[in-house]
């Protein structure tokens, strides 16, 4: 069967694991460089079935109206430009988007939500962990919305993750949902109403050697990339 095309780019941490993810569920992962800048998106778009935005650095708080607090520290304004706009381009060719923890979050802003800038300081009351490397175990809960098509992909409205985030989605765009949230409110999943948009706050990509299920979300971002 013909291997649908999945664009990321050269993530900070985990490319491999990404890759793995993307071949595993029957995709074919290209790699796009941030270098080539926002003006030259739209041409990679025409070439890829579907798009996986990894995790990464902060998301520039100016691209949500706000300024920046002590805790952001980490940002990269190229890449949030080269992804917005690759971001903007499969959502108007109607591919499929999948954002992972900065990914979704950048996902939100592209489409008009805001962000926590800093979760341990701004409402989050359980540990979402950022020390070390991205852990392969089961950290914290979260629940997930029966009618969502997150529910229909697992099957069940409890999930235990993995977390290593420090920022996360405040108010979801309006073209986007809140499908899942974390035991303090922490929003951990978000979706469009087609679903062809979504994103998760965990790590996936970490967690599939030791927990298979997880593959799940690869698979249907590579499902959703051989229609159209
Ligand atoms: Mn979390």
């Amino acid at each position: 069967m013909k291997q649908p095309k999945i664009g990321l780019i050269n993530t900070w941490a985990f490319l491999d694991d990404h890759i793995r993810c993307i071949l595993d569920a029957g995709g074919l992962p290209v790699m796009l460089p941030v270098a080539a800048g926002a003006e030259n998106a739209s041409h990679y778009v025409d070439m890829l079935d579907g798009l996986l935005i990894p995790g990464g650095e902060d998301v520039t708080p100016f691209l949500y109206g706000q300024e920046p607090v002590p805790q952001v520290k980490l940002i990269r304004r190229d890449k949030d430009d080269f992804e917005m706009a690759l971001i903007r381009a499969a959502v108007e060719q109607h591919k499929p988007v999948f954002g992972i923890c900065r990914g979704q979050q950048l996902i939100n802003v592209t489409l008009g939500g805001t962000l926590v800038q800093d979760v341990p300081t701004q409402g989050g009351s359980i540990s979402h962990h950022q020390d070390g490397a991205i852990p392969d175990e089961l950290l914290h809960s979260v629940e997930i919305e029966k009618d969502s098509h997150l529910y229909k992909l697992f099957g069940k409205t409890r999930l235990e993750v993995n977390t290593y985030h420090h920022q996360a989605v405040k108010e979801a765009a309006p073209d986007l949902r809140v499908v899942a949230t974390a035991p303090d409110g922490i929003v951990e999943a978000i979706e469009s109403k087609d679903g062809y948009v979504f994103g998760v706050q965990w790590h996936p990509e970490c967690l599939c050697k030791k927990y298979p299920e997880f593959l799940a979300l690869f698979r249907r971002l590579v499902e959703l990339s051989r229609k159209d």
